[in-house]
């Protein structure tokens, strides 16, 4: 069985990741379709080594006869476009924002709640989470297991690649700019983001929160677990590509570093790399290209009756956005799910 495809926001950062893996990994794919807004129509992206394909207008596309559609062309667009295509037959995995919380939408990440898949025929569309939110529920999900998860604290380090191409840019410009005395343009970031780090991503809430860390709550409790209380501050730091968080976890139970680092080293998509020693921990730019979600810095946190605190790090464009996707179609069409719906 192989399926016709579209990648709907193909040009973006993530668009061109997720091309890149489902060529990767071999997806099933009889046909595929790059879509993106009108101003990009003429260009082409490329699908694996051999295929370049042409971008098509969104706007005007029909996604009747496809089986299935990627898309991460950023939330408004898919609020007119995800529930088109759904309604086209098309089944769709969003990457946006958009639809994460509404409650007949299943919001997965394949290691920790695949069986959520199975309600995604109301509305059609499967969204993925927040990049920040995956790698942390991917470590989070054996430690829950093991002595159920009461608390977390976390702090990011988050890459501006999360802010895409344009974010990239700017921290690549104005790193350039200042060695010969260039006053920085200051467009996607709040402040300089060169040399700097800024405790702000995405709008404030009226709570004082910013979005980002209140998606990284309210997201670990849709997907894990609704009795976890998260606290999270967020932060973009002068890296091109992979998050990094520092996570303090309170549990229920009684847990042991051991007992941890035993349930960490077979849990899936999780490399427990903690040497206790000079670089014996894992860094954004080694977790760069990778799929895995890496964990270094385990210990005990003594402040807490039952508490554990770790370093984790992936690569936000792959596990955190493209290869989740990727996964979420693999698991539906491992499910036999993956049949779109009659007109
Ligand atoms: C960032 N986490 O690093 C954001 C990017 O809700 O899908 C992804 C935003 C989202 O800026």
């Amino acid at each position: 069985m192989a399926y016709k495809i579209a990648v709907v926001g193909a040009t973006g950062a993530v668009g061109r990741e997720i091309l890149k893996i489902l060529a990767e990994r071999n997806f099933p794919v009889s046909e595929a379709f790059a879509l993106a807004s009108p101003r990009s129509t003429g260009q082409s992206v490329s699908f694996g080594e051999k295929t370049v394909l042409k971008i098509r207008n969104l706007e005007t596309f029909d996604f009747t006869g496809l089986d299935l559609a990627l898309f991460s062309p950023g939330a408004a667009v898919s609020a007119i476009h995800a529930p088109r295509a759904a309604a086209q037959g098309c089944i769709v995995i969003d990457n946006t924002s958009q639809f994460r919380m509404d409650h007949d939408v299943p919001l997965v990440v394949p290691e920790v709640n695949p069986q959520a898949l199975k309600r995604f025929r109301k509305r059609g569309i499967i969204a993925n989470p927040n990049c920040s939110t995956i790698q942390m529920v991917v470590a989070l999900k054996p430690l829950h297991d093991l002595a159920r998860i009461r608390r977390v604290v976390v702090s990011t380090y988050q890459s501006v690649s999360g802010a895409g191409k344009e974010g990239m840019d700017e921290l690549f410009n104005q790193t350039k700019g200042s060695f010969v005395n260039d006053l920085p343009t200051v467009e996607q970031f709040t402040k300089p983001i060169a040399f700097n780090v800024i405790p702000h991503i995405d709008k404030f809430m009226e709570d004082g929160a910013t979005k980002e860390e209140w998606k990284m709550s309210v997201e670990t409790r849709k997907i894990l677990d609704p009795d976890i209380q998260v606290i999270a501050t967020c932060v973009r730091v002068p890296v091109f590509v992979g998050h990094a968080e520092a996570v303090h976890v309170e549990f229920e139970n009684p847990i042991t570093v051991a007992e941890a680092r035993a349930a960490l080293g077979k849990a899936p998509g999780v490399n427990l790399f903690d040497k206790r020693e000079d670089a014996g921990y894992i860094t954004p730019l080694d977790a760069a290209g990778e799929d895995e979600v890496f964990i270094s810095r385990l210990r005990k946190d003594p402040t807490v009756p039952h508490g554990l605190a770790f370093w984790c790090v992936s690569d936000n464009l792959r596990k955190g956005a493209a290869l989740n996707a990727v996964q979420i179609a693999e698991e539906l069409h491992r499910q036999g799910l993956l049949v779109r719906a009659t007109a």
